[in-house]
């Protein structure tokens, strides 16, 4: 690919960098940065230090996505970080960023299992080492009715699917997070089955714009954002991009999910498995045809597919999204 790379270290990142990296580490990050993929390969790891689990650290060997299609404003980190959803530890948007602070993510091990030729378990380092990290600019669009523009880093889905040879019988991606009472005290007061669980259709696993997802801001990811690896499927509402990975298991039917699980005020359900973003469905309880991006004032009109119709809408193609929402 001859796209630009985005060197991991900007000049303006130097100091605070060097206070938590180490000076290893830190030269370690110069000496990556603008060598990038020839560097992503003769690294012995793509974290600078290891990930701790409570920091993030810069990633390495970065490159820029075509999949990059919005030239919409990035949204401040800060309100990435800190107005978010990660039920696991408390069900206020300001609870993640308080309450994820400790969270434990090194080792981590994420399993695939199911319909697949190759099953298999695969460490953070295995699963950097899968395709070369891409930075993703992409909407995301909460059900809530608030937004983000975030530049995520990660690698397209379908080279776990590859990786993974799903049989012939596999129509599905059923997606578990990981979940711990002592680690996430808070879970069991937040109304959902846990561990969360999430899943996709198979050909809709395989678009490339489903991301595999391990970091965001040139970084691994935040605790709270879902570290250290996550999905974004950025079509879809929030709550389809499961945090905190531990398995990926390929089924013949669709799998149950915590949301479509979930009965809300009215003990009805209220979300659906499919949950593609659109303005003229309306949740049971508000309205889909506006958000507010965090960090601005007015609304905005919410886009059909979250904007991504040219590269998903055919998906779809024949189904009612009214009974299929
Ligand atoms: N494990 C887990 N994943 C989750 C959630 C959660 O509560 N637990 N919340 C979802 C919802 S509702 C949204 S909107 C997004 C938010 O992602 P962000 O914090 O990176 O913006 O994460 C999704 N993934
Ligand atoms: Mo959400």
């Amino acid at each position: 690919m001859a796209d630009k790379f985005k060197p991991d270290l900007t000049y303006s990142d130097v100091t605070p960098k060097t206070l938590y990296m180490g000076r290893r580490n830190f030269l370690l990050g110069l000496a990556a940065t603008g060598a990038a993929v020839t560097a992503y390969k003769r690294l012995p790891g793509l974290f600078a230090p290891r990930a701790t689990g409570s920091v993030p650290v810069p990633l390495n060997g970065v490159v820029q996505s075509k999949y990059t299609t919005t030239g919409e404003k990035v949204t401040p980190e800060n309100w990435v970080t800190s107005y978010n959803n990660y039920y696991e530890f408390g069900v206020e948007k300001d609870d993640p960023s308080k309450n994820a602070k400790n969270f434990v993510t090194s080792p981590w091990t994420v399993s695939i299992e199911g319909e697949v030729a190759k099953p298999q378990k695969l460490s953070m380092d295995d699963i950097l080492k899968v395709a070369p990290l891409e930075e993703r600019v992409y909407r995301h669009r909460c059900v809530e009715a608030w937004s983000i523009v975030v530049p995520w880093i990660g690698y397209s889905f379908s080279n776990i699917v590859k990786l993974a040879e799903p049989t012939p019988k596999a129509k599905y991606v059923a997606f578990e997070t990981y979940y711990d009472r002592k680690q996430m005290p808070l879970g069991s007061e937040a109304g959902i089955q846990l561990p969360y669980r999430e899943g996709l259709r198979l050909d809709e696993a395989m678009n490339p714009l489903t991301l595999l997802c391990v970091g965001m801001y040139g970084e691994t990811l935040p605790n709270q954002d879902g570290a250290p690896v996550r999905i974004v499927v950025p079509w879809k509402y929030g709550f389809k991009s499961a945090k905190s990975l531990v398995k990926i298991r390929f089924v013949k039917s669709e799998p149950e999910t915590t949301w479509d699980m979930f009965t809300g005020v009215n003990g009805t359900p209220e979300y659906g498995f499919y949950a593609n973003v659109n303005p003229n469905v309306d949740h049971p309880r508000w309205s889909q045809a506006k958000e507010r991006r965090l960090g601005e004032f007015l609304k905005r009109p919410t886009l059909m597919f979250n904007g991504y119709g040219d590269l998903v809408a055919s998906l779809y193609a024949g189904m009612d999204l009214r009974k299929n929402f």
